[in-house]
């Protein structure tokens, strides 16, 4: 099957979104909508597969849902040209979950390094919901034969069982599939995921080798999206550094993650490689260079975080916007769980 490209990419509405989402996933969401028919998705399903403790409970899901879309607006994503919603609106995404969970494997899911990490030792209390997120994402792009995914490079396993589900379904019901028409067998499309820029990971301001996260306890750990200007400023000027100079090749970054995390931030925020900013700022000391990412991010920062609370003050303005997303998500989706229907072999309604 000839496939029309599209885009498909989701963000779970579970806290302070930060800048490694923006650099590592939003940024991207926003130059692709130049080239693709995009769709953004608010993954509030995704959300509580986690602890209560994560989520926050009705008021916080809903309130930070609203804060997602906001984020998603004032980074620059078009919802009239492009499709932004919430993810429980459409039922799609739990019905192919079924689908598709009777198609992964359980020694797959059992791969997954999120998993392991966010189930952390206290692996039998885990949700069954966490155990198959990855089989959720899956349904979330195939539901819309989505063929390109841009996220952080965090997300890499999980595009790659995306990847083995489809494959798997189109070699299951392959007869199937033909006998429904598609003669090369290809039903669902395989992904691609785009993890792209200078900034596919970005660490916690505290330590150099782990991803800047949300659910990090530490609030100067990341730089959030609504943060103001003196908070980025604490929050940059306390970020672990070590004594050495910074270097003027970036070579030199390799063994300092720290060092190497603040250009990599200063390169996607500026929009020049690790080695143009080292040119301008190796041999000095952290203290100079730390005064104008303070002053670059505040730049970049500020409008969105304005944007998003304007957003934000208006809750009707959002929820529109999601429904009319949602509206215009579902015709997709109804359309291509028909055909799935059919294929696996569910009798429906003529
Ligand atoms: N540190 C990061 N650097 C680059 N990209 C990142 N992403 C997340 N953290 C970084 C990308 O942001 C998109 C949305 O992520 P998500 O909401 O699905 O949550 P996540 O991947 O589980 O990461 P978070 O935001 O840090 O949440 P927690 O604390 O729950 O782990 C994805 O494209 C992701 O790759």
């Amino acid at each position: 099957m000839a496939f029309v490209e599209r885009v498909f990419s989701g963000v779970q509405p579970t806290g302070n979104l930060h800048l490694g989402n923006y650099l590592g996933a939003i940024v991207n969401f926003v130059k692709m909508q130049e080239t693709h028919n995009c769709i953004y998705c608010v993954v509030d399903m995704h959300a509580l597969t986690q602890g209560i403790d994560v989520w926050g409970g009705p008021t916080e899901l809903a309130r930070n849902t609203r804060e997602v879309t906001a984020a998603f607006l004032a980074a620059g994503i078009d919802p009239k040209k492009h499709i932004v919603f919430n993810q429980s609106q459409v039922a799609g995404h739990a019905e192919l979950t079924w689908i598709f969970n009777c198609v992964a494997r359980i020694g797959w899911l059992s791969r997954m390094t999120q998993f392991k990490e966010k189930a952390g030792k206290d692996r039998e209390n885990a949700s069954v919901g966490l155990y198959d997120y990855p089989v959720l994402m899956a349904a979330d792009i195939l539901l819309y034969h989505a063929t390109h995914v841009p996220v952080g490079e965090d997300q890499k396993q999980h595009l790659e069982l995306s990847r083995d589900i489809a494959q798997k379904f189109n070699n299951d019901f392959a007869d199937s599939i033909r006998a429904h028409g598609i003669a090369d067998g290809l039903f669902f499309p395989l992904p691609e995921p785009m993890i792209t820029g200078p900034a596919t990971r970005v660490m916690s301001l505290r330590d150099g080798t782990k991803k800047m996260s949300k659910s990090d306890a530490s609030d100067y750990s990341r730089i959030n999206l609504t943060d103001d200007a003196d908070t980025i400023a604490q929050k940059i000027r306390k970020a672990k550094t070590d004594p050495e100079p910074l270097p003027t090749e970036e070579k030199g970054l390799e063994t300092r993650p720290e060092a190497d995390n603040l250009v990599g931030i200063f390169a996607a925020l500026s929009g020049r490689s690790k080695q143009q900013v080292l040119s301008d700022f190796g041999g000095g000391q952290f203290s100079a260079f730390k005064n104008a990412l303070v002053e670059l991010c505040v730049v970049k920062l500020a409008p969105i975080a304005s944007e998003m609370k304007r957003l934000v003050a208006d809750p009707g303005h959002v929820d529109a916007i999601l429904v009319d997303g949602a509206n215009r998500a579902r015709e997709i989706a109804e359309a291509n769980m028909v055909k799935t229907k059919d294929i696996v072999g569910f009798v429906r309604k003529a």
